[in-house]
């Protein structure tokens, strides 16, 4: 989080983790078209020639002011594919909330397993933990075939027990609900900072 006491903004980082193919770009795709964009600025990708994310997408938008001050929200997806480590490390620096986008499949449920260790091990590099920060997970592609229970997938990758949300991002379910709960709790997660401080 970043304030700009000049222009009273306040920047706050938001990335969408997650194995390949989970759909953590799908989901951006799915914001960056709900929202009016007088209030967003234009959508980057950095993809291959197979639309799979190379470094990173970008997005941002704002909400009305809260206390006088305007909160700026910058969206990021990292790339899944393993290889590109160096990128998802960057791309949490600075972080205020994480979105884990699983792949509900039975046949994934190792990456996302994979994916959020690697998550857990990044932050450890910016003296963070999934302890601390705010994050969700968004149960992705429940329209698939061979799915893990919910139940399941809660016991196997939930264990901070933080907000969970079942999705279609392809057809736009559960994306709105996943990104509302993580900028409540990270506004609230910065309220209480604030409150801290201030007494
Ligand atoms: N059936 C189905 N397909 C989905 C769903 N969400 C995303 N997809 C598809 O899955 C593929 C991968 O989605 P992306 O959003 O590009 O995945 P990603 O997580 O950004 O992948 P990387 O950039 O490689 O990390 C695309 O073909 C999407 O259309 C879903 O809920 N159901
Ligand atoms: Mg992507």
């Amino acid at each position: 989080m970043f304030i700009n006491w000049a222009l009273q903004e306040i920047y706050i980082k938001i990335v969408y983790y997650g194995p390949g193919l989970s759909g953590k770009t799908t989901n951006l795709q799915r914001i960056y078209n709900q929202i009016d964009p007088t209030h967003r600025g234009e959508m980057v990708c950095l993809k291959t020639m197979e639309e799979r994310t190379i470094f990173f997408d970008f997005m941002q938008f704002e909400l009305p002011a809260i206390h006088g001050k305007r909160p700026k929200f910058s969206l990021y997806t990292v790339p899944g594919q393993y290889y590109y480590a160096a990128s998802r490390r960057i791309i949490l620096n600075g972080v205020d909330g994480v979105v884990f986008i699983a792949d509900s499949q039975r046949n994934r449920l190792r990456d996302n397993l994979d994916s959020l260790l690697d998550l857990e091990k990044n932050l450890i590099r910016y003296n963070r933990s999934l302890e601390q920060i705010p994050w969700v997970i968004q149960f992705n592609k429940q329209d698939m075939e061979d799915l893990v229970g919910i139940e399941e997938l809660q016991s196997k990758l939930n264990f901070n027990a933080v907000p969970y949300f079942t999705a279609v991002a392809v057809q736009g379910t559960g994306v709105r609900e996943t990104l509302k709960t993580i900028i409540n709790n990270v506004i609230g997660e910065i309220e209480r900072k604030w409150h801290v401080e201030n007494s």
